[in-house]
């Protein structure tokens, strides 16, 4: 839960799909007690936890998925606007510390150089 398109309300992630792959969710708060849904990827996947960050240190809340395996554990980035896409591995460097555990520890390269785990 967090503020992922900057209108200071609260709006929600959902990870979903612990043993079968499913789409995890955005819902973003309307202000009027409504959720706007979306995807927060094209590709259902078998996610067993995610967080919020502002890995890249722009100023929004980025989105950390620990997927079971053979699923990949993935970064999302916030447009700003509660528009996520998965991180150019080329910018952000993923480092699996452990597949049995399905965490994830993040490195970014870019401006920062934050490091988040999940
Ligand atoms: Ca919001
Ligand atoms: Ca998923
Ligand atoms: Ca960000």
């Amino acid at each position: 839960m967090g503020d992922l398109d900057g209108d200071g309300d609260l709006d929600l992630v959902l990870a979903k799909g612990r043993h079968d792959p499913l789409r995890d969710r955005v819902l973003l708060n309307d202000g009027k007690g409504g959720l706007v849904a979306s995807d927060l990827g094209p590709t259902a996947d078998r996610t067993y936890t995610a967080a919020l960050a502002d890995v890249d240190g722009d100023g929004d809340l980025d989105v950390l998925t620990s997927n079971d395996t053979p699923d990949k554990k993935l970064v999302y980035l916030n447009n700003g606007k509660g528009q996520f896409t998965v991180a150019d591995p080329r910018t952000a460097s993923l480092l699996e510390i452990s597949t049995e555990t399905r965490s994830l520890t993040s490195r970014w390269q870019g401006p920062g150089r934050r490091t988040c785990s999940i």
